[in-house]
């Protein structure tokens, strides 16, 4: 998908709103090099939060020479527009999920193979070790950087306004949301609901209008998106563990300066370390504030939905699409899946 002129420039036009929200410090004299971020976050996110703490020490390591304005909340476009323009250089950096980056590097999905994860160790086994290695070699293959460390989006949990989800058997014909991406699109209708790819700058109002019933999202996204205002129960079924990458413009990235590149990728890739123990941290407290809000839980039978993505062949499907090196790595870490 290609962006007009028109729209790009009138995305840029929301620049002096994205600076102002941030207080960028002011130094004597102007940055010499502009790096431009975007991302489909609300500012309450950690990823946002986090992000600018990386910017503020950018701008002070390099005593004012560098500066990173952060576009949040979808301002320059949804995922679809900005991934073009971390591609076409009108943005530096853009933190895709690994779902959303996967329309373009379709391997970046591994991880979002159903069940696939236990926990948290495993995820940071995998993404920190051989399976993020092999995802980061074919990022740059498309001729983007993305940087070492991934920032975390979550477990994603189920949400939906009509009857709470508690089997595979809930799905049938389930209208619900799925992010713009081909797996999440194949795992629903193995699952035998009706998904829909729509980006995240639409998802409340497609709630709010019934376009859709139903959603998925990891609990911290739920809570910073008000999502609880439009779906009424949640079922915890950890299906999918989602990240982010924060990829840059490879030619962009490449025409850095070497103590830029070493500075900038430091900023970042420490502040998603203190962004994966932020979310973290928010796990144990999400829940409760989410149920407060009106939001109900529910447990649900997480081995219907496995033996339900067997039936329909989804992990013989995949397996065959990541190719037997990216599977390999994965199962390195997580064991034989299904
Ligand atoms: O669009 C979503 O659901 C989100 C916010 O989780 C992603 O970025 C994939």
């Amino acid at each position: 998908m290609t962006i007009s002129r028109r729209t790009l420039l009138k995305g840029l036009g929301a620049a002096p709103a994205a600076i102002s929200l941030f207080s960028i410090p002011r130094y004597a004299h102007a940055a010499e090099i502009t790096l431009r971020y975007g991302n489909n976050l609300p500012l309450s996110h950690p990823l946002n939060i986090r992000a600018k703490e990386a910017a503020d020490r950018i701008a002070k390591e390099t005593n004012g020479r560098v500066e990173m304005l952060i576009f949040p909340a979808n301002q320059l476009g949804g995922d679809t527009d900005m991934l073009s323009q971390v591609r076409n250089g009108a943005l530096t950096f853009f933190t895709p999920s690994a779902l959303v980056i996967a329309t373009l590097v379709p391997v970046a999905a591994i991880n979002a193979v159903g069940f696939a994860f236990k926990d948290y160790n495993q995820v940071w086994a995998a993404m920190d070790g051989p399976v993020g290695a092999f995802v980061r070699k074919a990022i740059a293959d498309s001729r983007l950087h993305a940087l070492e460390t991934m920032w975390d989006n979550g477990f994603r949990q189920m949400t939906t306004s009509g009857a709470p989800i508690q089997s595979a058997d809930s799905m049938k014909g389930l209208k619900i949301r799925v992010p713009v991406s081909p797996i999440s699109i194949s795992m629903f209708s193995g699952l035998g609901a009706a998904p829909a790819s729509l980006q995240f700058s639409e998802v409340y109002t497609a709630l709010q209008t019934k376009v859709v019933d139903a959603q998925e999202n990891p609990l911290p996204i739920i809570q910073v998106a008000k999502l609880y205002e439009v779906q009424s129960s949640c079922a915890l079924t950890n299906h999918i563990w989602d990240g982010y990458w924060f990829i840059a413009n490879g030619r962009q990235w490449a025409g850095m300066p070497a103590d830029v590149q070493e500075v900038v990728s430091r900023a970042i890739n420490e502040a998603g370390l203190k962004q994966r123990e932020d979310i973290k941290t928010l796990n144990e407290s999400v829940q409760t504030d989410l149920q407060s809000k009106g939001l109900s839980f529910n447990q649900c039978d997480t081995d219907s939905f496995r033996a339900k993505l067997r039936e329909a062949g989804f992990y013989k499907e995949w397996k065959q699409k990541f190719g037997p090196e990216a599977w390999g790595h994965l199962e390195s870490v997580v064991g034989t899946l299904a």
